[in-house]
Parts: structure tokens; C-alpha cells; sequence
């Protein structure tokens, strides 16, 4: 790792080289120090072009340094000091990414220059932090108060044809980057520098600052819910307004030290390297999925255009993967062909404003409707996406295996039916795998990959690295029932009902749960998702309905408390936003906005009589503790099972799926960062007043790991042992 130089024209070209991305580790950040005052003090060198090698600029600070001592001994702020003073131009030639500090030194140059393809943004937002190289000082006196606390708080990657057009590069070239930079810092020989260096230039004023600014703060404090680093970025950015710039610097890193206070920053930064470890993943005889070579998807097909459908359709498009869309009947397709067009126009729309696309259909993959099962018969992978009905996914794969090539991969989308049993009726089980996509599938970035009993190393390589393609984080899980993000749902939404049973409101909940940072909470989740969804599943297993057993009461299954509210709104044809109401009532069927229901009061208040439930509501922490708990616990009896290989992987599905705050790690860093002794001891305390609620009785992994102390979360897999071998 070190910053290289050689000469073109007078040109001294240092290009910065730390695989794969260029961070700015210490030892970089040393040697392009020591490069940029060699070739600014040689006097046959008129002006100076900085790039980056492995086709990016530098993606920033190096993540892995911070909290480390080395951090500060040649300081970013200090690099870009001495560029941005440099009497000779200086050119930044970017290609691939300039993110974060990569950014904030492209910024101290004095010209820059962009590969189309290029990304730059600021997006140490999220990572639980803000600029601190200058990013926040620098940024808004070149583009403006408004389009930085955009750029900052947001962490957007901003595509190089904007960054044009917002101003943060001066020239876009289709190829040839380093020497367009070469040209133009030739160009520029003998110009004045003095406007070109950001630091002495003012900041453009607008308009009422002090209430943008203030509204700034106040939909930051309502949107990221708990989050600090949106709130500190938008005060450096202030103070870019109100202080001189080295008082701006010095604001900036205040800020970005009482944030590291926080604990916040660790939470993220676990929650960005998980993402990225979960694609590491061992099998039990000792070989790595990552490490088999994945097949090639040059074409997919998937099967069932419903709303799950149509996303994917449009996820695998977005790709630039040719699809063949199959519905059962005209009418299906048509709604769906519609639907799907509608997507697609939005998708051409984004690439044309990032100048990708010139004409309908650049840069994404064609997409065919067919009613025929036989134009099936060459695509490389199938992904069906048919409703819930295992004998539906059983006719549709006896079917696939006749008519697909042999070596297509056949995908089921299911939430959480038996992947082996769906493998069981094809001739290729080892070519059957679960992609399980979240709604809407073409905008949220999890896919749970479900790995069957037979399942082939290739066809999970193969998944995997096609979930990489379509810009998921996709993680391996095993196989049970409802796999990990639904299946620890069911503890937690169970909590969630008997909260009411004893004396809470819907809106009670989910605010407990929304302050502690979650996107919704779980009536409000519920209610989006559709309460019939759950309903026919469980009139289906005869837990409710008319298949239910006689001996049912109507608060206990087989020895177990069951809360049978969700199943008696659904009795009275309250499905959620679809019908208009639910947990709350909308607007009009289809409406979103949800309003706390005064008959839904009336009806808990009657159901409490009727049943005679103890009364005592929760407290918000109370309300916190009991559904977070009930989640943590699922997560351990998860690893115990071996379902998830690790922590990270349930923490990353949570974060990604399921609207968990990333600002807290998730759920499994916070049972760490709460402390596993206290988590059993509550839960414990909980399950002994509570016998019929087995679900929170602590697991033996957690109880093993309290007993220990709570080991840090990086320590667990060992103690989990060969839980995980399954995987
Ligand atoms: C900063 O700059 C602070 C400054 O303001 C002030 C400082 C004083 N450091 O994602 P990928 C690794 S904060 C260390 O799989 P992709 C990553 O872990 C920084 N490592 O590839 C992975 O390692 P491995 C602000 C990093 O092509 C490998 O690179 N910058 C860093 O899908 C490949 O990564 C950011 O927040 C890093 N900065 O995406 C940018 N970045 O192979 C964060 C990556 O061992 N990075 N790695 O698993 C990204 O957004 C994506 O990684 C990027 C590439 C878009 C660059």
C-alpha cells in the first residue's frame, strides 16, 4: 500500500494504491504525504494529478483504523491543508468512487475531473459519523448550504453527471480520466489558484438560513429517530455559515469526537463490516461458498407477477438481466405487464438523469411476458413467486424440472415454507434454493438465501453472488420454517398482542418502539403488511377458524397463551391499510395514514372485560424490553438451531428487512451492548411468572453465554461452537 508517482509533461501523476478501495490507511496517507511534497518542491514539475489505482479514486478514511491511536498521526485535515495551498495546480483525476475523506481530498484540490461512471459522496453519515477531513467546511462553499446538508446528511453516492451539475466536479469524461486531468491541469498553467481553494472562499448565503436550517434539524430529529451523526453533520454544516473556516474545522471535530462518545459510530461500524462478513461464510467440511466459482445468470424467468413478482422482474431488469415474466391467465398478465412497464419507466427515467441511458431499454435487461411454461426451457435461473401454497410451489416445480434446462437453477420465493419438501418433487434438489426477497423487492436491498437440504455449493455461490448483482445484501440461512426475519417475528408481534391484552394501545406500542428507533412499530408493520396474510396462514394450520380444534380456548393453544385478537379483526374484515382499517383506520382502503382508532379502543376495553386479563399496562421501557427481549431470544434460539451461521447475519437481516435502527448495531449487538446477564435475567424472571409463554424462556446459548459474563459479540461464535454446522 503507498502512493506512487511517475512524470507525464511535466505532470507529475501520484496515484494512490491500497486494494481493493484505496482507504486511507496511516501508512497511505504517510506516503501520499511524502509523494505531494516531493512533487511539489521539484521544481521540473509544473502541476500535479492525483488518481487512485483498482479502478477508484479512495473510498476514505480506512474504517478498520478508527478508535486506534494511528489515526491522528498524519492527519487527513493536514494532507489536505498542504494541497489545497499548493502554488502548482492540482488536478483529481476520479474514477469509481470518492466517498468520505477519498472525497474530502478531492475537494482540497484545486480542479477535478470525473469519470462518468464515478460516484462521490460524503456518506460517513452512515457509518454513525460526519466528515471530519474538512467534507463538512469545504462542501458548502462549493455547491451551496442547501445541496451539502443533502449530499452530508443523506450519505447519498451522488453519480458523476449530478456531481457536474451540482458543481462538485468540473469536467465528466467517458474514458481516459487520468489524462483529461493531465490536459487540464495543463490548461490551467500560470491561472490564478486563489478561487479554486474552498477554504478561503465564502459561502453562499440564502435566504431565511436559520429556519432552513432549523427545519433542517427538526425532519432529521423526526426521520433517523434517535440517530446523533444526522444531527451533528447538519451543525458542522452550520457552522461552515457562522465560523471562519479553521474554526469551522475545529467545530467539526468536536463534533465528530462527542459523537464517537456515543457508542453509536461501533454500532454502525459492526453493522457495515457484517454486512460484508456475512459473505464469508465456512461450510461444515472446511470449503467457502465465496471461494466456489458462482454460474453464470445470463437469463432468469420468474413465475407469478404479483407485487412480489413484479419487483423482482424489475430487481433482475435493473440488472441487466433478460427476463421472462410468466403469469396463469391473460387478464394476470396484463395487470402485471402494466405494472411491471410502470417500474421499468422509472428505472430508464434514473438512468437517463445519471446520463447512462440515451434510449428506452439501455442499461436494463429486456423483459418478456408469456402465459407458456415452454419458453421456460432455456433461461439459465427461475425465480417463483406464486402466493403461499406449498402444493402450488410443489405442481409448479414437478413442472419446472420437465421443462427447464439441466443445469437451470430453480428459486422459490417463499417466505417461509419447507424448501426441501418444494425440492423433493424435481429432479435436481441440488439446484433448488430459496431467494427470499422483502417487499417492495426491487427497492429493499435484504435476500435471504435459503439453503435446503441438498442444496449444492454452486447453487448457493450462485445465489449469492446473484444477489450481489441485483445490489442486495444477501444472506445464507437454513432451512425451518419462516427461516430467520419472519420467524422472529412471531415472539415479538406475540408480545406485542398480549401488551394489549393487559392494558396497552396499538399506538402505545408502536410508539415505545418507534422512539427506540425502529421504522414502525409493529401495529403499524402489521397493518402495511396486510393482517390477512397471517390469518390464512394460521386458519390453514387449524390454529384459528373453523379447522380449529373444539378443545381451544380462546387464549390458550395446546398449553400455550395465544392472543386471538389479530384473528378476530380479520374475523370483522380488518386486514390492515388495504381494507382502510385495522389496528388503526385510514383514510380510505389502500390509504397509509394511520390514525389511532377509537373503535379499536372500544373493542380491547370489551375484550378485556369479557376475558377478565390482569391490568397493567406497560411502561414505554417495559414495552421496549419485553419485545425486543422476545426477538434477541429467537435470534439465540436461531443460532442454537444453527439456522444463521452468526450474529451478524441475524443483525444484517433485521437492519435490512425489518426496519431495525442501524444507529444501535442490531438486535444481537444490542443485546451485547445491554449486557446478556441482564437480558436473561429479565427474561428468566418474565418465564418463570409466565409458563405458558415458552417462547421466552431463555435459551441455553444465551444462559451460557451470561454464565461467561457476555463475552463481546466478536467472541460468540466460538461459544456457539458447531451450532452452526448446518448451515
Ligand atoms: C471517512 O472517510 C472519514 C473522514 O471524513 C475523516 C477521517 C478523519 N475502510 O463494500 P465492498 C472494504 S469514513 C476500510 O464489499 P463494493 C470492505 O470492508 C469512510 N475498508 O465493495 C471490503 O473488505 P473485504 C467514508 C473498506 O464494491 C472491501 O473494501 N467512506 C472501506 O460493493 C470491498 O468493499 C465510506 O463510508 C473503508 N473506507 O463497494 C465508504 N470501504 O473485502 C464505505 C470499503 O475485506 N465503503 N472497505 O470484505 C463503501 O461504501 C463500499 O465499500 C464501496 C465499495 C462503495 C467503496
Amino acid at each position: 500500500m503507498a502512493a506512487t508517482r511517475r512524470l507525464s509533461h511535466s505532470v507529475a501523476v501520484i496515484t494512490i494504491n491500497h486494494p481493493p478501495v484505496n482507504a486511507l490507511s496511516h501508512s497511505l496517507r504517510r506516503s501520499i504525504a511524502k509523494e505531494f511534497g516531493d512533487a511539489s518542491k521539484d521544481s521540473s514539475i509544473e502541476a500535479i494529478v492525483l488518481c487512485g489505482a483498482n479502478g477508484n479514486f479512495c473510498a476514505g478514511a480506512d474504517i478498520k483504523e478508527f478508535g486506534s491511536s494511528t489515526l491522528d498521526s498524519v492527519s487527513l485535515n493536514n494532507i489536505n491543508d498542504t494541497i489545497e495551498r499548493c502554488k502548482k495546480p492540482v488536478v483529481a483525476a476520479i474514477e469509481g468512487v470518492a466517498l468520505g475523506g477519498g472525497l474530502e481530498l478531492a475537494l482540497s484540490c484545486h480542479y477535478r475531473v470525473a469519470n462518468v461512471q464515478a460516484r462521490v459522496g460524503l456518506p460517513e453519515v452512515l457509518i454513525g459519523i460526519l466528515p471530519a477531513a474538512g467534507g463538512t467546511q469545504r462542501l458548502p462553499r462549493l455547491i451551496g448550504i442547501p445541496a451539502a446538508l443533502d449530499m452530508i446528511v443523506r450519505g447519498r453516492h451522488v453519480p458523476a453527471t449530478e456531481a457536474l451539475q451540482l458543481g462538485v466536479v468540473d469536467e465528466v469524461v467517458k474514458a481516459n480520466t487520468v489524462d483529461a486531468a493531465i490536459q487540464l491541469a495543463r490548461k490551467v498553467l500560470g491561472q490564478s489558484l486563489e478561487t479554486r481553494r474552498l477554504s478561503t472562499s465564502p459561502v453562499q448565503s440564502i435566504p431565511n438560513m436559520d429556519n432552513f436550517l432549523n427545519t433542517a434539524m427538526t425532519k432529521a430529529k423526526r426521520q433517523f429517530r434517535g440517530a446523533q451523526a444526522p444531527l451533528a453533520c447538519i451543525e458542522a454544516v452550520k457552522a461552515s455559515i457562522v465560523l471562519p473556516f479553521q474554526k469551522g474545522l475545529e467545530k467539526e471535530r468536536e463534533l465528530f469526537t462527542s459523537l464517537w462518545s456515543t457508542g453509536q459510530p461501533q454500532a454502525q461500524q459492526y453493522a457495515f463490516f457484517s454486512e460484508r462478513e456475512v459473505g464469508k461464510w465456512t461450510t461444515p467440511s472446511g470449503g467457502r461458498w465465496d471461494k466456489v466459482a458462482p454460474k453464470a445468470i445470463r437469463t432468469a424467468a420468474v413465475i407469478g407477477l404479483g407485487t412480489m413478482g413484479r419487483g423482482i422482474v424489475t430487481s433482475l431488469s435493473k440488472a441487466n438481466i433478460p427476463v421472462i415474466a410468466l403469469e396463469q391467465d391473460t387478464k394476470q398478465l396484463d395487470i402485471g405487464r402494466q405494472a411491471v412497464n410502470a417500474l421499468l419507466d422509472r428505472e430508464v427515467l434514473k438512468l437517463k438523469q445519471q446520463g447512462k441511458a440515451s434510449s428506452p431499454g439501455d442499461g436494463l435487461g429486456s423483459v418478456t411476458f408469456t402465459l407458456d411454461f415452454g419458453d421456460l426451457h432455456n433461461v439459465d435461473l427461475i425465480i417463483e413467486a406464486v402466493y403461499e401454497n406449498l402444493q402450488l410451489k410443489k405442481e409448479i416445480f414437478h413442472k419446472l424440472s420437465a421443462i427447464a434446462k439441466p443445469d437451470a437453477f430453480l428459486c422459490t420465493n417463499t417466505s417461509g415454507l419447507n424448501i426441501d419438501e418444494i425440492a423433493s418433487v424435481t429432479n435436481r434438489p441440488e439446484q433448488v434454493i430459496g431467494t427470499h426477497f422483502f417487499s417492495p423487492a426491487n427497492i429493499m436491498r435484504l435476500l435471504e438465501v435459503v439453503r435446503g437440504h441438498h442444496t449444492s455449493l454452486t447453487t448457493i455461490a450462485t445465489a449469492m453472488n446473484l444477489g450481489k448483482s441485483l445490489g442486495k445484501v444477501a444472506v445464507l440461512v437454513g432451512n425451518c420454517p419462516l427461516f430467520v426475519g419472519n420467524r422472529m417475528l412471531g415472539p415479538y408481534l406475540e408480545q406485542a398482542g398480549y401488551l394489549l391484552e393487559e392494558g396497552c394501545y396499538p399506538e402505545e406500542v408502536d410508539q415505545a418502539l418507534e422512539e427506540f428507533g425502529f421504522a414502525m412499530g409493529p401495529f403499524r408493520m402489521m397493518d402495511l403488511a396486510g393482517l390477512d396474510v397471517g390469518w390464512r396462514s394460521r386458519t390453514e394450520q387449524g390454529l384459528t377458524g373453523p379447522n380449529a380444534p373444539p378443545g381451544f380456548s380462546a387464549r390458550q393453544r395446546n398449553g400455550k397463551r395465544y392472543s386471538p385478537l389479530a384473528d378476530m379483526l380479520c374475523e370483522l374484515g380488518r386486514f390492515g391499510q388495504k381494507s382502510g382499517k385495522g389496528w388503526y383506520q385510514y383514510e380510505k382502503a389502500g390509504g397509509r395514514n394511520a390514525k389511532p382508532d377509537p373503535w379499536v379502543r372500544d373493542f380491547l376495553e370489551k375484550y378485556r372485560r369479557t376475558h377478565q386479563t390482569e391490568q397493567h399496562p406497560a411502561n414505554p421501557q417495559e414495552i421496549q424490553d419485553r419485545c425486543l427481549y422476545a426477538l434477541i431470544n429467537e435470534g439465540f434460539r436461531i443460532l442454537e438451531d444453527g439456522i444463521a451461521s452468526g450474529p451478524e447475519d441475524i443483525d444484517v437481516i433485521y437492519n435490512n428487512g425489518y426496519g431495525f435502527p442501524k444507529h444501535r448495531g442490531g438486535i444481537m449487538y444490542y443485546a451485547a451492548t445491554v449486557g446478556l446477564t441482564k437480558v436473561f435475567n429479565t427474561l428468566d424472571k418474565y418465564s418463570k411468572a409466565n409458563a405458558d409463554v415458552p417462547s421466552m424462556k431463555p435459551t441455553f446459548l444465551l444462559k451460557k453465554l451470561a454464565a461467561v459474563g457476555g463475552p463481546p459479540i466478536k467472541e460468540w461464535r466460538t461459544q456457539i461452537g458447531n451450532s452452526n454446522s448446518r448451515l
